[in-house]
């Protein structure tokens, strides 16, 4: 539009306005402009102003949200894979935000789902296996029924492959980073009234396996709990009991019409962890009610490390989860012994100078698996050369406390000043754990405020 300079008092302010302001030309509404147009234009106006209200009251939103997070606790959680990371943030969410976690049950209720066909597709492939080879059951009788209940479970199987969640063969569930997976199964209707009603919804939604899982449940028991199965199991020395995500003693409970994941399932249900996850908590009730932290969950595996360093600059204290899986092997690398694995990991947070006033915690995790190893007759010495005391779960559990001891000592750049803080844990069991993430939280409190010397 042309710029008119008018010599009228009006005209000439009008100009200089264009002049100074190259909006306010292309604002003016044209001249011959009707009513319609004009109520148009206004209501067009309004909403442009309530949009740039939003963003003005977005952008203050996430100033007061980083202002909040500055000065609220922030947790790192970091272990090797499968260490038990991610249970530790789940016990935190139970004990302090109960009701969040309620609304999630039924997303857990999925996975719980997915862990429970995915032992069933272990069991079905050592049979294909042994087919393959022309080394299946002896027995005719036995081999025709579990031909037959391998057919009738093909479509449950079907199910993972549909997943929307992302599933590996070999490595089981994983779901991006960011806790967006969870609306997704929120959002679906999960409760049937009829048989009928579940029929159709199973036509409807492939991806939901409550449907298939319901009319599999007898198939999957009497495949479990087969003679021959357990001595297939036995023979591809695959102890699915001791695995993650284990649900298959469960099976007529899971697979119930109105299964609800209880708080020890959503706990021992496995998803593995992709890239970095940051949980907002703030505290429900209790004494700490309206207290906020933030709890960073991260993947373990060893090619998602790299990404831990860029939070170590921003974090009050690490949890570090080392699981005594004293005669375990790194799932990426299976030369690698779980707990030398740990211990490496934590001779470079001690020794890391960007770590030096970070507080580290070290929860020497599953404890229960320990004691079931011992309790079975498994001999550390033949996993642990340097290790020669006897087989107890007090031995061995000062014996690796000691190691880790050790390393804390000789590597913090602070040297004997920072201090050592050691618990004991199973993180599966959601009532221990419910006072130690307290005591925990407590701690991180306490010292926190200490080094800011508030007291
Ligand atoms: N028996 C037993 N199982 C545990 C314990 N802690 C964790 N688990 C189980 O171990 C599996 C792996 O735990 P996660 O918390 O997913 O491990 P993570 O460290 O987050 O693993 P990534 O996300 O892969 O890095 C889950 O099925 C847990 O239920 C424990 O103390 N005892
Ligand atoms: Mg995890």
């Amino acid at each position: 539009m042309a710029i008119v300079i008018s010599s009228s008092r009006k005209g000439k302010s009008r100009s200089l306005d264009a002049l100074e302001n190259p909006f306010v030309g292309p604002m003016r509404p044209p001249a011959n402009e009707t009513s319609a147009q004009r109520s148009e234009r206004a209501r067009a106006l309004q909403d442009a102003q309530a949009r740039s209200r939003k963003i003005d009251d977005d952008l203050q939103e996430t100033k007061r949200f980083l202002e909040r997070r500055k000065k609220a606790l922030k947790i790192l959680l970091l272990g090797q894979a499968e260490s038990g990371k991610s249970t530790v943030l789940k016990n935190f969410q139970l004990a302090y935000a109960p009701a969040t976690v309620q609304r999630e049950r039924v997303a857990w209720k999925r996975i719980v789902q997915l862990n429970l066909i995915l032992s069933v597709k272990a069991i079905l492939g050592c049979l294909q296996a042994d087919w393959n080879a022309g080394s299946g059951p002896t027995d005719s009788e036995a081999d025709k029924r579990l031909r037959a209940l391998s057919m009738r479970l093909k479509p449950l199987i079907a199910v993972i492959r549909d997943s929307k969640v992302l599933c590996d063969e070999q490595r089981g569930l994983s779901v991006p980073a960011g806790g967006a997976w969870k609306q997704l199964f929120t959002t679906t209707r999960d409760r049937f009234s009829t048989d009928s009603e579940l029929f159709n919804r199973m036509n409807l939604e492939r991806n939901d396996p409550g449907g298939l899982l319901h009319a599999s449940k007898e198939d999957i028991m009497l495949l479990w709990t087969d003679d021959v199965v357990q001595r297939t199991l036995a023979r591809h020395s695959m102890r699915l009991e001791e695995s993650s995500g284990f649900f298959l003693d469960d099976t007529p409970r899971i697979a119930d019409i109105d299964y609800l994941p209880t708080d020890d399932d959503i706990v021992r249900a496995r998803v593995r962890t992709v890239g970095v996850e940051e949980h907002h908590i703030i505290a429900e009730n209790g004494k700490d009610k309206g207290a906020e932290f933030f709890i960073t969950d991260v993947g373990g595996s060893r090619s998602s490390r790299a990404s831990w360093v860029p939070y170590f600059d921003d974090v009050n204290a690490i949890l570090f989860l080392a699981p005594l899986s004293f005669n375990q092997m790194l799932e990426e690398d299976p030369t690698t012994n779980r707990l030398e694995d740990s211990l490496s990991i934590w001779r470079d947070l001690c020794g890391s100078k960007l770590l030096a006033h970070c507080t580290l915690i070290l929860l020497l995790n599953k404890k229960d698996i320990l004691a079931r190893a011992l309790a079975s007759g498994v001999e550390v010495k033949k996993y642990v050369t340097s290790y020669n005391e006897e087989n107890t779960v007090p031995n061995v559990t000062k014996y690796f406390r000691d190691r880790f001891k050790h390393y804390h000592r000789k590597l913090s750049p602070t040297g004997a000043s920072r201090p050592f803080i050691v618990y004991e844990t199973s993180a599966i069991d959601t009532r221990t754990m419910k006072s130690l993430v307290v005591t925990v939280h407590d701690s991180i409190i306490r010292k926190n405020l200490a080094n800011s010397d508030i007291i």
